[in-house]
């Protein structure tokens, strides 16, 4: 009898201590919670491996700053191969004419199974970056002036060939991939790198940036380069998250992390050319983060839309109908500046956008990274980014 009765206290006195630890647990989870989500001025940190997102249940709140004006859309905060060292003195190294267009181009696909590898075993000798990286500084005065290239190595002495970086103290987060939709804007590429290396090196992550060219006199294709920075940056590197990023938009807080969430996340919200609203709910365009896995579930962009305008619809098209939402930090973090420009006469409005936006559901599983055919003129690893100069065969695109 008495041994009964010691061994149901036993039994009350675990059920109490374990009780205890659960409730202590969710205490610290929520005060941690709290004091990463002031420090960014969001609601959630959305990153992997980070015990107080799984307690949380406001998944798919809605942030005040921009309910007005974005109705549908989710608004949640976040949460070497052998390289060549060559400067483009100017120009003309990386002007698209230099190229001889009269050559047959061999166009490939690249190897799907090559864009789904494993993750490599990290470094064990250095700690984990700090979930909250310490250094970041919010809003930021940018830099419009145009530097050349050398200066901007010179203000970033860490990058590695190919515009690499990973910090050193401290094993990355993240390992991602910028991927810049080029053509003859060496300006617009100057301010922006100037702006962008530093902040990544402040965010602490692991990164690239691949500008992608095409050949003239194709009509450019904003989506497709996007889907070739992505096909090339994998072959590279084994980068887990990808940011699609238009040559002239300078990122104004360094809180606005390249880094992919959990959900495809819509990063340029608060642009000074739309009065830091955004134009329409749905609106996909600027600067756009997604993972590896997100990318090829949704198939990528579609490669059809050469010219101006739609492609980014489209896009925002296939991540719905794969089941993801669209979600963005607030505007007080999500800002930039677009630099001012006119349109090329090699980017004209696309006439037939609106009729593939329409018909975007029944092409999206066999037009996108899985239907990829493009002819790499040649990749450079240049000191403060990777350059990567294509040819598209509109004709053999179009025809599938
Ligand atoms: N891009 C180039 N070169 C081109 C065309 C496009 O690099 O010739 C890239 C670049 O990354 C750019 C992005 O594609 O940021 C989007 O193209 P865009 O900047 O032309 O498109 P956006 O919608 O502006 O930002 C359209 C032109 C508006 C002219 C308005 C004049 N008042
Ligand atoms: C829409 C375009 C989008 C474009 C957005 C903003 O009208 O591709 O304007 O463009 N959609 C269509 O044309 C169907 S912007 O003002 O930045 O030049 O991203």
């Amino acid at each position: 009898m008495t041994t009964k009765c010691n061994t149901v206290k036993i039994l009350k006195i675990l059920l109490v201590t374990c009780l205890t630890l659960v409730t202590l647990q969710y205490v610290i989870n929520l005060v941690a919670y709290s004091y990463v989500s002031r420090f960014f001025g969001m609601e959630l940190m959305f990153q992997r491996n980070i015990s107080i997102v799984q307690y949380l249940p406001i998944f798919g709140k809605q942030s005040k700053s921009s309910s007005s004006f974005n109705k549908s859309v989710t608004v949640i905060p976040p949460v070497i191969s052998t390289v060549k060292n060559l400067f483009p003195s100017n120009t003309s190294q990386i002007n698209t004419s230099n190229i001889n267009q009269s050559s047959t181009p061999a166009f490939i696909s690249p190897n799907i199974s090559l864009l789904t590898s494993k993750e490599p075993i990290r470094n064990e000798s250095l700690p984990l970056c700090p979930l909250v990286p310490p250094k970041l500084v919010g809003p930021l005065a940018t830099f419009t002036n145009a530097i050349s290239f050398e200066e901007i190595l010179k203000n970033n002495p860490d990058l590695q060939p190919g515009g690499r970086y990973k910090p050193k103290d401290c094993v990355a987060r993240h390992k991602v991939a910028i991927i810049i939709p080029y053509r003859d804007r060496i300006t617009h590429l100057q301010i922006l790198l100037q702006n962008l290396h530093p902040i990544l090196a402040r965010q602490l992550i692991d990164y690239g940036i691949y500008v992608v060219d095409m050949t003239l006199p194709t009509s450019f294709n904003r989506a497709m380069l996007m889907n070739i920075g992505f096909a090339e940056a994998l072959k590279i590197y084994d980068y887990q998250c990808f940011i699609f990023h238009d040559v002239d938009l300078i990122p104004e807080n360094d809180r606005n992390l390249y880094t992919c969430p959990e959900s495809p996340r819509h990063m340029s919200v608060a642009v000074d050319k739309f009065k830091y609203r955004l134009p329409y709910a749905s609106i996909f365009g600027g600067v756009s983060a997604l993972t590896k896995e997100q990318f090829l579930k949704i198939n990528g962009y579609s490669n059809l839309y050469f010219g101006w305008g739609g492609e980014d619809d489209d896009m925002n098209g296939r991540i719905h109908r794969k089941g993801y939402k669209v979600i963005r930090y607030s505007v007080d973090v999500a800002r930039y500046k677009m630099i001012k420009h006119t349109r090329e006469k090699s980017n004209p409005v696309n006439p037939k956008r609106y009729k593939l936006i329409n018909t975007g559901k029944n092409r999206q599983d066999k037009d996108g990274i899985n239907s990829l055919k493009y002819k790499v003129e040649k990749i450079e690893f240049l000191p403060t980014y990777t350059y990567i100069l294509t040819t598209i065969n509109q004709t053999e695109v179009e025809a599938g």
